[in-house]
C-alpha cells in the first residue's frame, strides 16, 4: 500500500525539523513545511493522483524538487534526503522537536549549547537549571517543557492506530511477496482496533519460514533488527514502531491467531473455559489428552469451548464471553451503515475548504447528509461566526441544497444547518436561542477551561444540556492524543443527564481525538444514550476518518441502532428535534 498523505506529511515535517536544527536555509525549510501542509490538506490521496499520472507540481507551493520527494515517499515509504540528514544530525532531535513548547529552534540551541540529544539529556538539563539560562528559554517555559518531557517518557510510547495503519499495510504488502507465503495477518491490539497500539504482531503461514523471515528483516523501513530466529523475529521500524512476526504451521493458524489477537484477559477467560471442559488451549491448538482437536480456524477454537465466533473488537473480557454463551453478542455497527456525517468545518472558520466542496465531497462518499458545524463567535482565534454570519451561511446552504437537488440524479443529499456551539465557562451556549432554533441540530463543545475541577466541569456540561437546542455533545472529554489528557468529567452523570434531556454524545473520529473512547461508548449504551459518529473534518480527506470512529464504536459494543447517523435524515430529524 502506498504511503498515505499523513505519512508523506510526517516525513516532510521531520525533514524540515532536522534541516532547521542543522541550520539549513530557512527558505528550504519553509518549503518542506508548506509541502507537508498542502499534502495533509489535499482532498485526495497523492498516491492516487500519481497513479492517474497527474502532476503534483500543479498543486500550490509544490515545485519539481518537492514533487520528486513526495513521489519517492509514496513509492518507497522512504525519503533519502531525510536519511542523509539523519546521518548528519542525531535523528532523536526530531523527536525532541515534537515536545510541546520546544520546536526545532529551541532544540537546536539545546543541542549546540548543552549537547542535548535525548529525552534523558533534556530532562537533566531542565532539572539542573542549565536550560533556563539559554536564549529563548526561561523559568516558566522550563517548567512547562519538563512536565511535557516527564509525561512523554513515563508512558511507553504508543502509536495511534490510524498512524500505524499505512506503515502496517506497506509491511504486510511487502511480506506477501515472500516466496511460499500462505496467510499473513496482523493480530494483537491492531486487529482489535485499539485506539493506540504498543506494537504490531504479524502472523504468517508458509511452506518454509526462512524466505518469509528474510523478507521481513530486509523490509526497507526496518531501522533495527531486535531479534531474529527461524519462526519468530522482532524489528523496529524507522518510524519507531516495533513489529513481531511469527510463522506458524497452517494447522495451528486459527489457534495462533486467536492467541496473538488477545487481549490477554480475553485469552485467559477462554482458557479457563477450556480447562473446565478438560481441554488445553495454547497458540498451537486445542488439545484433549495431548491430542489436537481444533486449531485451523478461530471458529474451531471457539467451537471447542462451546462458543460462537467473537469479533476481535469485543475481545477485551468486558462480558463478551457471557454474551456469546447466551447468544447475546451485539450485531456491531459497520462503516457501510453510516449515512452521513454530523460534524464538519468549512473555510468560514478553521476548515480548509468552502461549503460547496465539503458538501460535494460528502455526497461523493455516498452520504445522504453532511452537517456544517462551523465554530461560534467566542472562538475568535478561528474566526467563530456571530449570528449574522451564521444566518448568511444558512442562506448559502439553502441555495446549495437547491443546486445539489438539481444535479443529484435523484439521490437524496442534504446539507444540514448546524454549528459547533461553544460551551462557555458558565455552561451557557455561545448563540442566542433565536439563532439556535433555526439550525437543524447543534454540536455543542468545550474549547476552553479544560482544567476545571471535576464537579465544575461536569456541571458546566450538564447546564449546557439544559438548553432546549442542545443536540450532541462534541468531543466529550476533549482529549488530544498524545498532547492533552482528557478533562476531568463525571461521564456517568453526563450520560444520565443526556438521557433525561434527550441529548446525544459524539464519537469524534479524528485520529488524535477518538473521543468518546470504547469504554465510554459502552457507558453511553448502558445509560441509554445514542451517539453520533462524526469526523469533525476540517478538510476533505479527513471525511475518511469515519472508520476510526466506527472502530471505537464497535469496541464499545454499539449496534446500528445505537448510532444516530445510521439513519436517514427523515428518521434522524425526529430524534434531534427538541421543541
Ligand atoms: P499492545 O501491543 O500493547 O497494543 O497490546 P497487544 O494486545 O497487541 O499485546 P502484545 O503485543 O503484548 O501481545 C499480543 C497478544 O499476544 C496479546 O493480545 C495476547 C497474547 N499474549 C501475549 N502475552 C501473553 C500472555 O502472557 N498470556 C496470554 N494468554 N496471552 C498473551
Ligand atoms: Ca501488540
Ligand atoms: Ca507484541
Ligand atoms: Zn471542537
Amino acid at each position: 500500500m502506498p504511503a498515505a498523505n499523513a505519512e508523506v506529511a510526517r516525513l516532510l515535517v521531520r525533514l524540515a525539523d532536522l534541516l532547521e536544527i542543522e541550520g539549513a536555509d530557512a527558505f528550504r525549510v519553509r518549503a518542506y513545511r508548506n509541502g507537508a501542509r498542502v499534502v495533509e490538506d489535499l482532498p485526495r490521496e497523492v498516491a492516487s493522483m500519481l497513479e492517474k499520472g497527474e502532476a503534483l507540481t500543479e498543486l500550490p507551493g509544490i515545485g519539481e524538487a518537492l514533487a520528486k520527494k513526495i513521489h519517492e515517499i509514496v513509492e518507497t515509504g522512504r525519503l533519502r534526503a531525510l536519511e542523509e540528514v539523519e546521518a548528519r544530525v542525531p535523528p532523536s532531535l526530531a523527536d525532541l522537536a515534537t515536545i510541546q513548547g520546544l520546536g526545532p529552534k529551541r532544540v537546536k540551541i539545546l543541542y549546540e549549547k548543552l549537547g542535548v540529544r535525548t529525552f534523558e539529556d533534556l530532562a537533566k538539563a531542565l532539572r539542573d537549571g542549565r536550560a533556563r539560562e539559554l536564549p529563548r528559554f526561561g523559568e516558566t517555559l522550563e517548567k512547562k517543557i519538563l512536565q511535557a518531557v516527564e509525561k512523554r517518557t513515563k508512558q511507553p510510547r504508543r502509536t495511534p492506530l490510524p498512524m500505524a495503519e499505512p506503515i502496517a499495510e506497506r509491511l504486510l504488502a511487502d511480506l506477501r511477496k515472500a516466496k511460499g507465503l500462505g496467510k499473513a495477518v496482523i493480530a494483537g491490539s491492531y486487529r482489535r482496533r485499539s485506539d493506540t497500539i504498543g506494537d504490531l504482531d504479524i502472523l504468517a503461514t508458509g511452506k518454509e519460514s526462512a524466505p518469509i523471515m528474510e523478507r521481513f528483516v530486509r523490509h526497507e523501513e526496518v531501522g533495527e533488527i531486535l531479534s531474529e530466529g527461524p519462526t519468530r523475529s522482532t524489528i523496529r521500524l524507522k518510524s519507531g514502531l516495533q513489529v513481531d512476526l511469527r510463522v506458524v504451521p497452517e494447522e495451528s493458524f486459527g489457534a495462533a491467531l486467536h492467541y496473538f489477537t488477545g487481549s490477554k484477559a480475553h485469552n485467559i477467560a477462554v482458557r479457563g473455559r477450556a480447562v473446565e471442559r478438560g481441554l488445553k488451549i495454547n497458540e498451537y491448538g486445542v488439545f484433549r489428552d495431548e491430542k489436537p482437536i481444533a486449531g485451523r480456524t478461530e471458529e474451531e477454537v471457539y467451537g471447542a469451548v462451546g462458543l460462537p465466533y467473537i469479533q476481535p473488537e469485543l475481545r477485551e473480557d468486558r462480558g463478551e464471553i457471557r454474551a456469546a454463551e447466551e447468544g447475546a453478542l451485539p450485531r456491531l455497527v459497520t462503516l457501510k451503515e453510516i449515512r452521513g456525517d454530523l460534524h464538519s468545518h468549512t473555510d468560514a472558520t478553521d476548515g480548509r475548504f468552502p461549503l460547496e466542496e465539503m458538501a460535494r465531497a460528502a455526497r461523493e462518499r455516498g452520504y445522504e447528509y453532511l452537517a456544517i458545524t462551523d465554530h461560534t463567535q467566542s472562538l475568535t482565534v478561528v474566526r467563530g461566526q456571530d449570528p449574522k454570519r451564521i444566518r448568511a451561511q444558512m442562506k448559502a446552504i439553502d441555495r446549495l441544497n437547491a443546486d445539489l437537488e438539481r444535479d443529484g440524479g435523484g439521490r437524496p443529499f442534504r446539507v444540514l444547518k448546524s454549528a459547533e456551539v461553544d460551551i462557555l465557562e458558565d455552561g451557557s451556549l455561545d448563540l442566542p436561542d433565536d439563532v439556535l432554533k433555526e439550525l437543524d441540530l447543534t454540536v455543542c463543545s468545550v474549547h476552553s477551561k479544560f482544567d476545571l475541577p471535576r464537579t465544575q466541569q461536569t456541571e458546566r456540561i450538564i447546564r449546557a444540556m439544559d438548553d432546549r437546542y442542545f443536540t450532541i455533545l462534541g468531543h466529550p472529554t476533549c482529549r488530544l492524543i498524545p498532547r492533552r489528557e482528557p478533562c476531568q468529567i463525571d461521564l456517568e452523570r453526563v450520560v444520565e443527564a443526556a438521557r433525561e434531556r434527550g441529548c446525544y454524545l459524539e464519537v469524534n473520529a479524528q485520529p488524535e481525538r477518538l473521543d468518546l473512547t470504547d469504554v465510554h461508548c459502552l457507558m453511553a449504551k448502558q445509560g441509554g444514550v445514542k451517539v453520533a459518529i462524526s469526523t469533525d473534518s476540517h478538510s476533505i480527506t479527513s471525511l475518511d476518518a469515519m472508520r476510526y470512529g466506527v472502530d471505537q464504536a464497535r469496541r464499545g459494543w454499539l449496534t446500528p441502532d445505537d448510532v444516530l447517523n445510521t439513519r436517514s435524515w427523515k428518521a434522524l430529524s425526529k430524534l434531534v428535534r427538541r421543541a
